[in-house]
């Protein structure tokens, strides 16, 4: 298995466009503990109703879209929990960002069945609800927000649909509302732009927040799309946020503390190995906390 398993194309296809597709980034073999996690935690959620898809509910459809999100910990395995966290996936977001020290700042799952809801979303662009500012411009200021397909996305199964820069740019220009304008015609020049994000399972989405984008609808009968979002940030970019690990710590955060690797924990804040952090009182504490964690490499730090 080799950690990188992007191209150096892929890159500068993300850093010029802002959105990429990366084919066949994980395998089958890979999204089967996944799918089966996603099984458990959604899979009773499914519409019983065979003509579902015929009956939305057009008035609680905002909210509905969400139904069936997640972040981090996910009470089911460890492999759920450790998708975003691929060090295939941390290898891509330090060559985007430009460096290596990164943080993985958002982590959820989604399940959307056919007819839950229309999941149809006018063109925006997430920068809303992970800055109060807006995108910046050089690579570190950026975040690469990585839509992980565990199910095979087609049209039919609600495949994001997105505007490159370089399309969306002569329509925009230097204006970069969250949500593109209905009443000046914005909106509707980007649907005539958009491209789809469909693409099989294993398939990665790569964007960033400053990309026009829209969820569209699952139309597929009995369909179902799952999906993982992990977003990375340059260690340090104060400005980007949507979730404080800690926060939910009655959650089952050792799926996530006894399997994770020092490189992972490190995306999550923990410090590496050799950190001043790391001493004989904080490995003890750490481990009267997480008391099945692996703590050789920090403490093997300590004492080299
Ligand atoms: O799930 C999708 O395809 C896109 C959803 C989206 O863009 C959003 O909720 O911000
Ligand atoms: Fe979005």
């Amino acid at each position: 298995m080799t950690t990188v398993r992007h191209t150096d194309e892929h890159i500068e296809h993300w850093l010029r466009e802002g959105a990429v597709i990366l084919h066949d980034f994980f395998t089958g073999k890979e999204l089967a503990p996944v799918i089966d996690d996603m099984e458990a935690l959604y899979g009773h959620l499914r519409p019983t109703d065979p003509d579902a898809h015929r009956k939305f509910d057009s008035t609680t459809v905002r909210a509905k879209q969400f139904e069936h999100t997640q972040d981090m910990p996910f009470p089911a395995s460890p492999a759920v929990n450790l998708l975003g966290l691929h060090p295939a996936l941390i290898a891509t977001a330090r060559a985007a960002l430009g460096t290596d020290d990164v943080r993985l700042y958002q982590n959820h799952t989604w399940a959307k069945f056919t007819g839950q809801t229309d999941f149809d979303q006018p063109h925006h662009c997430d920068f809303k609800n992970h800055t109060l500012t807006a995108p910046g411009e050089q690579a570190v200021d950026r975040t690469i927000n990585f839509m992980i397909y565990l199910t095979d996305v087609t049209d039919a199964h609600g495949a994001i649909h997105f505007v490159p820069l370089s399309s969306s740019d002569p329509i925009v220009g230097d204006n970069r509302m969250s949500f593109a304008s209905k009443t000046d015609g914005t909106l509707d020049r980007l649907k005539e732009v958009e491209q789809s994000g469909a693409a099989p399972a294993g398939s990665v989405f790569a964007y960033g927040i400053d990309v026009y984008h829209r969820g569209t609808n699952l139309t597929a009968p009995d369909g179902h799309r799952f999906t993982v979002t992990a977003s990375y940030k340059a260690a340090g970019n104060d400005q980007i946020g949507w979730s404080a690990w800690p926060r939910w710590f009655r959650e089952p955060w050792e799926l996530v503390m006894n399997h994770a690797t020092p490189e992972q924990l490190g995306c999550l804040g923990v410090p590496a190995p050799g950190d001043p952090f790391w001493t004989e009182l904080t490995l003890h504490r750490t481990s009267e906390r997480w008391p099945k964690m692996d703590l050789t490499s920090y403490s093997a730090a300590i004492n080299s």
